[in-house]
């Protein structure tokens, strides 16, 4: 096979990286780059996106379509797909059948998604999960500006003046947006970067001011700043008067003595002088941009934040110009595309919503025989009716809900109830997967082709570089093939005869004709003689096409052309009581991507959090009788829900509030996915659950055993194990298991050869990191048997190396897996991509007194590849720099 290069886009976050995929000779194996030019990235990608091509040939690929647990060929799934929702539409109604669908399908899966459900099932209830992500920003867009419309664009960044930062972890989440930001402050000193955020995140850690506001505070902050620049006259009266409405009322709102700054600074906790600080920059600099994420949008008045913002930037007129605006930044890497389609149970298509007009004009270019004419249930609403038994059906595409939405226990109830549960996933061994009654497999990331927007209206392609795996299939033909099924069985004409991607995407483009005459700026019709090879050469293009920014001419997608300024209610704060009552603040670590079931399996990427962790202040971990490095226990107040997790210090954190990563799930952390205590309370506006101010109780665990097991067949010690995790490490080989376990009862009090019940196929070794000992178990025909058990005196693992090794025949590193599983004994990995950790950068910045980033990088390496871990390095180099320095005036 020859070399080929084939320009596409991350399957990962919303900032849309393009990057080149070069196929070797080899099926199934390419490697992956960054695309020069590509306007999102300029060739640079973070460390999810450079570890591409390890993830992309996961091991636990779904080969072939399932029926209860059994191989079943596709022909026999879509049939008893449509046979069975036929059924159920003609027995219960089509609001008995829903589909819950993600921001992670290609434009052209989610189009056909909701051309199914809202035309032809006649239900809309389909909804994705940005109605955990973004369904508060759209809501909030929707009501300020009639339309969901994100008005900035990356370049403007390179503009701004400066840029605020909210509920945003960008240096994690959006690396290479937030490397674009930091470049800008290299060529421009005087951009500001502020970070709202109640942590101190590794990207506030970069900023010029941090003000670390009570969680949910985010509404008094923004209506403090909008009262501010009116008292100092600082408003753009002219701007509002052409165009905005509703001013009377915000302006009465801002009068009220919550807006004052003594007022603000007790609802948030801020201190003063940096709320003025904050306050005078933004009203007196021309281009500010706020940008913004899950600390917004993931909250009970997720909506009204978001709408205090808009306000902030209406009302000083810094919204439709260059380097300025309200920028709402998207998770996933088609959220912006599934908005198009109308993914969302209460859009309907193009932007459009259920009235009337758009009903009859999306019914007549679907030729639709039976039309949504309401909107369908939201998803925590759904699963809330699946649970009653009134919706019977649900297809989840491309989304792991039993982790991902709150209550998953409530979650997994539901879906053992509900009479049919399908899945497409991609992932054999998906939490979701489990549930599945017929189960699909779909086609990956470089197996399958179509469009993606991201967070600035770029649609850019992902295109396919690798044959299909097994009988995987593309989303769209899935669909396509049951709602043709589907069509026969109601003896109404195919409205889903695609034979490719091509011909979907021309049908959207069609179909958002319909904006073509109306105020709604999402309108592709423009390229309505889109050809078969202008689709597969496309270069990224940016809506509006071929037009000003949005905004530009002040005009709004509202019946009156003006945008609404809206007051914001008021809602009570959580307040935790005592030593162990926290506010459980959740969202994402660097290296994971979601609920791991791509980046779980790279090795690179499992080192920087090894277990579930939680993080506490080191002062609340005092005051809680905690312990660093112990387990914890977290549940809700009523003492529900139970999540065990290894205690971490984070001082960035509030004595109020304690941090746990979404990742923990399926194997490599069961019984920690944090989701098990948090509760369905949402927005109610949007119905965006509010995942980061749960309030929770924290206790130690009392560890009985601490184990650590290494090789094939030590999961089944699950059974047996309070706490356990997995991760994929590549210490004795590529792939090599390591669990960590945790029980109540003491370890000699286990009869091992019952409860593990089958043979050991490996080594097991077993650790107790409190006592000091260390036990080598070994595999025994059916049964394990401990071999030997080794007293390790000061836990110095290191002298007994060499003995263990021989017992284990040395398959793997002992000496390495000792230092991985010493917990406390290994230091920080900071770079991912060179393996370099903290105690590495110290010792060289100490040793070769570097007094530079460049002279750190050029001995280390670290952060000179994707740059994701900058922000970590510079952080530590500027810390041990100073202490250089000091040290020097000393000896001086
Ligand atoms: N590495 C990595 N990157 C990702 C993802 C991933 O899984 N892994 N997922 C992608 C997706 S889908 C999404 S949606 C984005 C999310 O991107 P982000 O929103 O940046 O990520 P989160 O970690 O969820 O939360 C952001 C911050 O909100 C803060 N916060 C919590 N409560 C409040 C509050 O009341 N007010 C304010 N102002 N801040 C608050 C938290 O402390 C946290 O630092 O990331 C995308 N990028
Ligand atoms: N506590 C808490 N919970 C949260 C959040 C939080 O901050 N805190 N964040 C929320 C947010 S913003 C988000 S976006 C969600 C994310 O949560 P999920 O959507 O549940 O996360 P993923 O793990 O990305 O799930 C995607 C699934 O699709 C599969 N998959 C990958 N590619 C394809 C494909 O091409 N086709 C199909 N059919 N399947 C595919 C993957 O194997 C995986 O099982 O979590 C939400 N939940
Ligand atoms: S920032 Fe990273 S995860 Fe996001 S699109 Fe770019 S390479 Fe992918
Ligand atoms: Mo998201």
């Amino acid at each position: 096979m020859k070399p080929r290069s084939v320009k596409t886009t991350c399957p990962y976050c919303g900032v849309g990286c393009g990057l080149v995929a070069k196929c070797v000779s080899t099926p199934n194996q390419a490697s992956t780059c960054g695309d020069l030019s590509h306007p999102a990235n300029m060739g640079a990608l973070c460390v999810k996106g450079s570890s591409l091509d390890q993830s992309h040939t996961g091991p636990a690929r779904l080969l072939y379509p399932k029926i209860n647990g059994k191989q079943a060929s596709w022909q026999e799934a879509i049939d008893t797909i449509a046979e069975r929702f036929y059924d159920i539409k003609q027995q219960h109604g089509s609001d008995a059948l829903s589909m819950y669908v993600s921001g992670q399908l290609l434009t052209e899966d989610y189009y056909v998604a909701n051309k199914l459900m809202k035309g032809f099932i006649g239900s809309a209830n389909i909804d994705t999960n940005s109605r955990l992500c973004m369904s508060s920003a759209v809501a909030s867009h929707v009501r300020a500006f009639g339309e969901d419309v994100v008005p900035v664009n990356y370049q403007d960044l390179e503009l701004a003046e400066m840029i605020v930062l909210v509920g945003s972890n960008m240096a994690w989440t959006h690396p290479i947006v937030f490397r674009r930001i930091q470049q800008a402050r290299e060529s421009n000193p005087n951009l500001k970067l502020v970070v709202i955020d109640p942590r101190k995140t590794m990207t506030a850690e970069q900023a010029d001011l941090h003000l670390p506001l009570v969680s949910d505070s985010d509404v008094a902050l923004f209506m403090g700043l909008a009262r501010y620049c009116d008292d100092t006259k600082q408003l753009d009266t002219e701007y509002i008067d052409e165009h905005t409405q509703g001013a009377d009322a915000l302006m009465k709102a801002l009068k009220q003595p919550s807006c004052s700054l003594d007022a603000v600074a007790e609802q948030t906790q801020v201190d003063k002088t940096s709320l003025k600080q904050f306050y005078h920059w933004f009203a007196t600099k021309q281009r500010v941009i706020t940008l913004y994420c899950q600390g917004v949008n993931q909250a009970e008045n997720g909506t009204d934040k978001g709408n205090a913002i808009i306000n902030a930037h209406l009302l000083t007129g810094k919204i439709g110009r260059e380097g300025c605006g309200p920028f709402s930044i998207t998770g996933q890497p088609n959220a912006m595309g599934g908005r198009e389609v109308g993914g969302l149970a209460n859009q309907l298509a193009a932007h459009r919503g259920f009235d009337a007009e758009s009903i009859e004009q999306v019914k007549a270019i679907w030729q639709a025989p039976d039309m949504a004419t309401k909107p369908g249930l939201k998803a925590v609403d759904l699963f809330d009716a699946i649970e009653r038994g009134e919706v019977k059906a649900v297809w989840i595409m491309a989304t792991n809900p039993v982790v991902s939405l709150p209550q998953s226990q409530k979650i997994k109830r539901a879906l053992k109830r509900c009479e049919l549960v399908i899945v497409s996933d991609i992932c054999a061994d998906s939490d979701i997967a489990h549930y599945a009654d017929i189960l699909l497999p779909a086609a990956g990331w470089g197996e399958k082709q179509g469009m993606v927007t991201n967070s600035e209206r770029m649609m850019s392609r992902q295109r396919a570089f690798l044959p299909m795996r097994g009988e995987s299939r593309p989303d769209w033909w899935a669909i396509s093939k049951v709602g043709q099924a589907f069509c026969r069985l109601m003896d109404v004409s195919d409205g889903f005869g695609y034979h490719s991607e091509y011909e979907i995407f021309k049908e959207h483009i069609k179909l958002s004709g319909i904006n073509k005459h109306a105020p709604q700026l999402f309108d592709l019709s423009k390229l309505s003689t889109l050809t078969e090879s202008d689709y597969q050469q496309w270069q990224p293009v940016q809506w509006p096409l071929g037009s000003e920014r949005p905004f530009a001419d002040g005009s709004f997608a509202t019946p009156s052309g003006r945008a609404n300024l809206i007051v914001p209610e008021t809602i009570e704060l959580e307040t935790p009581r005592g030593h162990q009552e926290f506010i459980l603040n959740t969202g994402r670590d660097r290296d994971q991507w979601h609920t791991m079931t791509r980046t779980g399996y790279v090795p690179s990427l499992t080192q920087k959090e090894v277990e579930p962790t939680l993080y506490l202040n080191p002062i609340s971990i005092e005051r809680a009788e905690l312990k660093t490095e112990q387990l914890a226990e977290l549940t809700l107040p009523d003492g529900s829900g139970n999540v065990i997790a290894r205690i971490r210090a984070d001082e960035g954190l509030s004595m109020h509030s304690v941090y746990l990563s979404m990742h923990w799930a399926g194997e490599f952390g069961a019984g920690s996915g944090v989701n098990q205590v948090t509760e369905s309370v949402v927005d109610p506006i949007s119905g965006q659950p509010a995942f980061k101010s749960t309030l929770v109780r924290v206790a130690p665990f009392g560890i009985g055993s601490y184990m650590v097991a290494i090789g094939e067949g030590c999961d089944k010690l699950r059974s047996l194990a309070d706490f356990a995790s997995m991760q994929v490490t590549d210490i004795g080989g590529a792939g090599e298991r390591l669990w960590r376990y945790a029980t109540q009862v003491p370890l000699e009090k286990h009869t091992w050869n019952q409860a593990t019940g089958a043979a050991l196929n490996g080594k097991l070794l077993v650790m107790d990191t409190e006592q000091g000992w260390v036990t080598l178990s070994c595999a025994d025909d059916a049964a394990l048997t401990v071999k030997s058990i080794i007293q390790v005196e000061n836990k110095t693992f290191d002298a007994d190396v060499e003995q263990l090794s021989q017992l284990l025949g040395q398959p793997f590193s002992l000496s390495k897996l000792l230092k991985a599983t010493q917990t406390g004994a290994t230091s920080k990995l900071v770079c991912s991509c060179f393996r370099v950790t903290e105690k590495q950068i110290i010792d060289a910045i100490q040793t070769h007194s570097h007094t530079s980033v460049a002279q750190l990088q050029s001995q280390l390496k670290c952060g000179s590849n994707c740059g994701s871990c900058l922000p970590e390095v510079e952080k530590l180099a500027n810390q041990h720099f100073q202490h250089a320095q000091h040290i020097d005036v000393i000896v001086k």
